[in-house]
């Protein structure tokens, strides 16, 4: 380790089991508040640039958060190209809002955020999430009540939560995910973060199982998230419709592809495939 030259000499570090995790050298500390929900941290790091921690845990970097928002929204869309309404549940940091708003043919992105204080911080510290939205409304509340509660259907439900210990906990449970499938229009799909396969084998078949309890088909998907605990990372698109993962239209996100910095074709097919212990994992 000679070699590297350190700065501050102050870490953080993510523990991802008792004994590996994942470690960045700190230039600062931005912002650290408790909200009523959780302990929320920006920091502002050598590698990955500013971090939003939520109880310790990297919700996001600067640096890499393309890779998931990306995938968490342009893979659904290309598989069900007709869609007009959104929900986002969580999603605070509105990176899956900035992704999903923009395609023009989506009519309306209502995100549910339990905690105003992600949102705010997000506005605060990380210009290139938080904008105004035209098509795009936040409303501060608990998604699970939400869910029970609204009246009318989505064409698609995107899960974008914290791990399921702490405020998310509820967000994983099959009667949540009855509740999401009663409110999807006739082709309409769930979307979710699904933790990591690697690490956390027996999270990603509880939450498959709870799925497949809740809807006929249930597809994971991956992507490469290098500041997420094994950098592997699960997501999984539920449907009571026949689904079938080819890009049914190639042009959709054309307008901003040069935009897209790990979403493409290729790597849309490619999700889909899931390495042999993965695969054991949902047998
Ligand atoms: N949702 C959080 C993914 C969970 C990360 N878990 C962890 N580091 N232990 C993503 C928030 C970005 N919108």
């Amino acid at each position: 380790m000679e070699k590297f030259n350190k700065k501050s000499n102050i870490w953080f570090t993510e523990y991802h089991t008792q004994d590996a995790g994942i470690t960045m050298q700190i230039k600062d500390t931005l912002y650290h508040e408790r909200s009523a929900f959780q302990d929320i941290k920006v920091i502002d790091t050598e590698e990955f640039g500013r971090v939003l921690l939520l109880d310790n845990l990297i919700m996001l970097t600067e640096r890499d958060e393309f890779i998931y928002h990306e995938m968490i929204t342009h893979v659904p869309v290309h598989i069900n190209p007709g869609l007009k309404d959104i929900l986002i549940i969580g999603g605070g940091d509105c990176g899956t809002l900035r992704e999903i708003t923009r395609y023009d043919f989506i009519e309306s992105v209502k995100m549910v955020e339990i905690d105003a204080d992600v949102v705010s911080v997000s506005r605060n510290y990380f210009p290139d999430m938080y904008k105004e939205r035209p098509n795009g409304e936040i409303i501060i509340g608990d998604g699970i009540a939400f869910m029970k509660e609204h009246k009318g259907n989505f064409d698609m439900i995107l899960v974008d939560s914290t791990d399921p210990i702490g405020p998310a906990e509820g967000l994983f449970n099959v009667d949540f995910y009855k509740n999401c499938a009663g409110k999807l229009s006739d082709r309409g799909m769930l979307v979710i973060q699904a933790e990591s396969p690697y690490y956390f084998p027996e999270v990603c078949s509880t939450i498959y199982k709870n799925l497949k309890k809740a809807f006929k088909y249930v597809i994971p998907y991956i992507a490469h998230i290098p500041t997420y605990p094994s950098g592997m990372w699960q997501f999984m698109i539920a449907s009571n419709a026949d689904m079938d993962i080819n890009i049914k239209d190639k042009s959709l996100s054309q307008p901003f592809a040069h935009r897209l910095k790990y979403y493409n074709h290729a790597i849309h097919n490619a999700s889909f495939a899931l390495p042999n212990f993965v695969k054991g994992i949902y047998e």
